[in-house]
Order: C-alpha cells, then sequence, then structure tokens
C-alpha cells in the first residue's frame, strides 16, 4: 500500500513538473503575443481615428446629395394638411437625433484612440459620479419627454376620425395579393354593405346586393380625389397583412385581414401643382421621361401620385402599385358623372338570377338615359380621363359595357 502511494506521490510531482514547464512555455508565448497584440491595437486606434472624419463626412454628403429625393425635402413637401404637421415633427426628430448621433460618434472613435491599450497603462476606476449620471439621465428624460408628447399631439390630429355628418368622400381599399380594389361610393357618397361570405369569382367583394347602397358603387382604377376635401379611406385585406401607402401624403396604414381598418386625410395639392413644383425645382425632373425619347414629356410632366403596399405580402408584392390622382372639385364631379356608369352591379349583377332588384326599375338607371340622351346630343363627348393599367383596363371598357347592359334592361 505504502508502494503505491509513493509510486503516486512521484507520478504527481512528476505531473507538476512537466505542467509548471508547460506554463513557463506558455508565458512566454503570450508575452510575445501581447507584443503583437499591442502593434494591432495601436494601428486599430489609428484606422478608427482616420475613419471618423471619412464616416462623418460620408453620411452628410449623401444626406445632401439624396435630398432632392427624400420626402419631406426639396421638391416633396407633403400634400396633405396632416403631412406638414409630421414632416415639422420628422425635422424636429431628425435634429435631435442628428446632433446625439455625431456627439456619440466623435466621442466613440475619438476614445477608442485615446484610450487604446498601451503598456504600463491602467484603467482608473470610478464607481460613481452624480453629476455625470443627473446630467445624463435628465437631458435623455426632458429630451424624450418632450419628443414624446409632441408625437401624440401629432398622432392624436393624424388619427382622429369624421364627425357624424361631416362632408367628406369615403372610399374603400380592399387589399388581396397582387392587387388593391379601390371602391368609390358613386354618388350617394356611402358605401354598400359587404360580407365576407358573399365573397366569390362574380362578386370579387362580397357586395350584398340587396343593399341599395351598393348599386351605384364602383371599382376605381385610379384614385381619383377632389382637393381640400377631407377622404376617408377604410381599409381592409382578403389574405394577409398588406399596407395602404400613399408616401406623397403621409399616409400609411395597415389592411389587416378581418380588421377594418382607416385613415383620414385631406389633399391640399392637386396632381398638376405637385407637377407645377417638380417643374420649378428643375433638376432630374427636367429630364425626359424616356431617355429614348429625348424630346418626348419632361419627368415632371409625367409625374403621377402613387399608392403603393408597404408590407412585404408575397412575391408579387411590387405588383400592388396603382396611381392617384387629386384634382379640383369641378373636375372631380365632371369625373364622377363619366364613371358612374361603371357601377359593378348594373355591370355585372343587374338582370341576372341573383338580382334582388329584378324587375325593379332603378334612379340610377334613369339618370344614365338622361346622360346617355344628353351626350348623344353633343357632338364631341369629353373623354374618359379614367386611365386604364395594366393590372386592370377595366375602366373603359366598362363603360362601353355598361351601355349595353342599359339597353338590355329595356
Ligand atoms: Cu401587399
Amino acid at each position: 500500500m505504502n508502494f503505491l502511494i509513493i509510486l503516486l506521490c512521484i507520478i504527481l510531482i512528476a505531473v507538476i513538473i512537466v505542467q509548471i514547464g508547460k506554463v513557463s512555455e506558455l508565458a512566454s508565448s503570450i508575452r510575445g503575443e501581447e507584443a503583437a497584440e499591442r502593434d494591432s491595437n495601436n494601428w486599430s486606434a489609428r484606422l478608427l481615428l482616420a475613419f471618423l472624419p471619412i464616416f462623418l463626412i460620408g453620411c452628410i454628403a449623401s444626406a445632401i446629395y439624396y435630398y432632392p429625393y427624400m420626402l419631406g425635402y426639396g421638391p416633396h413637401e407633403s400634400a396633405s394638411v396632416h403631412g406638414l404637421e409630421l414632416d415639422h415633427l420628422f425635422n424636429i426628430t431628425l435634429v435631435v437625433t442628428g446632433i446625439v448621433f455625431i456627439l456619440t460618434h466623435i466621442a466613440l472613435f475619438w476614445f477608442s484612440y485615446k484610450y487604446a491599450a498601451k503598456e504600463g497603462q491602467k484603467a482608473a476606476f470610478i464607481s460613481h459620479d452624480n453629476t455625470l449620471e443627473i446630467v445624463w439621465t435628465v437631458v435623455p428624460a426632458i429630451t424624450m419627454a418632450y419628443l414624446v408628447i409632441n408625437g401624440l399631439i401629432v398622432w392624436n390630429n393624424t388619427m382622429a376620425d369624421v364627425d357624424p355628418g361631416e362632408d367628406i368622400v369615403e372610399v374603400e381599399a380592399v387589399a388581396s395579393q397582387f392587387l388593391w380594389e379601390l371602391r368609390h361610393p358613386g354618388k350617394d357618397k356611402v358605401l354598400g354593405a359587404r360580407d365576407y361570405k358573399l365573397i366569390n369569382a362574380l362578386n370579387p367583394l362580397g357586395q350584398d346586393w340587396r343593399d341599395e347602397k351598393n348599386i351605384d358603387d364602383f371599382i376605381m382604377d385610379t384614385l381619383f380625389l377632389p382637393v381640400d376635401k377631407k377622404v376617408r379611406v377604410r381599409i381592409t385585406a382578403k389574405d394577409v397583412l398588406h399596407n395602404f401607402y400613399l408616401p406623397h401624403f403621409r399616409v400609411k396604414m395597415d389592411a389587416v385581414p378581418g380588421i377594418p381598418t382607416y385613415f383620414v386625410f385631406t389633399p391640399d395639392k392637386t396632381t398638376e401643382e405637385y407637377r407645377q413644383g417638380l417643374k420649378e425645382y428643375g433638376g432630374m425632373w427636367l429630364e425626359p421621361a424616356d431617355p429614348e425619347e429625348p424630346d418626348g414629356p419632361r419627368r415632371w410632366e409625367t409625374f403621377e401620385y402613387e399608392l403603393a403596399c408597404a408590407e412585404l405580402c408575397g412575391r408579387g408584392h411590387y405588383s400592388m402599385h396603382k396611381f392617384v390622382r387629386v384634382v379640383p372639385q369641378e373636375e372631380y364631379e365632371a369625373w364622377l358623372n363619366r364613371v358612374e356608369q361603371t357601377s359593378y352591379y348594373l355591370n355585372n349583377v343587374r338582370g341576372k338570377k341573383n338580382d334582388p332588384h329584378k324587375g325593379k326599375q332603378l334612379d340610377i338607371e334613369k339618370r344614365f338615359y338622361e346622360i346617355e340622351a344628353a351626350a348623344a346630343e353633343e357632338v364631341a363627348a369629353p373623354p374618359v380621363t379614367q386611365e386604364p393599367t395594366t393590372q386592370e383596363a377595366t375602366a373603359v371598357e366598362v363603360v362601353k359595357d355598361s351601355v349595353v347592359v342599359i339597353e338590355n334592361a329595356h
């Protein structure tokens, strides 16, 4: 037994000696690495300091370069009333965060240089500093409170709904993969009832035809809006999450299946006024819209407000795009008179098996006869200005069809 213990001790002592040898070997190699690390630290510190002016100048230069392209700057002043308020708030936030951004980055890179590891230098131990802690708590608290309170005020103004009985234009935007269906309430200004259970190939929005308010509702290809009038958009989706986004009007709202949302805004610049603003701004807006046609229309002349989907909703997300046209009130009324005949009900349901108003003379039809008769008397009828796009070229064709429907109804 004693022999075993002595043998174990000898083995352990041998192991310890070997380990001590290894440790001293490691220590010497670490001393070499330390020198290499110090060298690398010094280089990193110098490079970080050199990066500071390049980075800050790059940030400022890119902001100046993209200035005319950014919403809220250059010629892109908001085209809606609440948008101006939002842009102002964005600018305040940008100034505050911009100052913090620049100062913290100067401190970050300067400190990396100044306090890089040096031989024989020990880090100072500061347990706490009351003044410093009060300053870095109170200053951000006051700034954040200012931004948040202002944000809440602007949010409440932006999200305010319309008052009952207020004179507004209400339209509906229904999103689905991958298109927008924009429903106009027609002359009665009231959107008809819908029920998702009624949705089928012949009734894409699930309109309840028993509700007479549906009779004059029509689908717009371009979102036509009158200037200086409150617009309320009912927003919903059929399948997945989408987002109703009108960048020039600072309008953005999720379209959620099963949860109706809305947005109220007042466009205060017609498409033509916005185009004039772009023309006055000059620069790239004076270039030809099509580079292959140098004498063709300029970019400012072809500008259109746009509606886009701002939620990555699937493979065809990019194609959820429509134009928005803002026109003076008189032009809007004239447009409404022309396109009212695109009523979905009259063109697709009237007289069919599922028509609940079969055999009944409808007011809208009487009105159309009068319009048709007046149009026949006029030598040159005004052209339909609603522009067909690649997605739905229904507007013009439906006008043609509606004449057929009206004739059949008699
Ligand atoms: Cu979408």
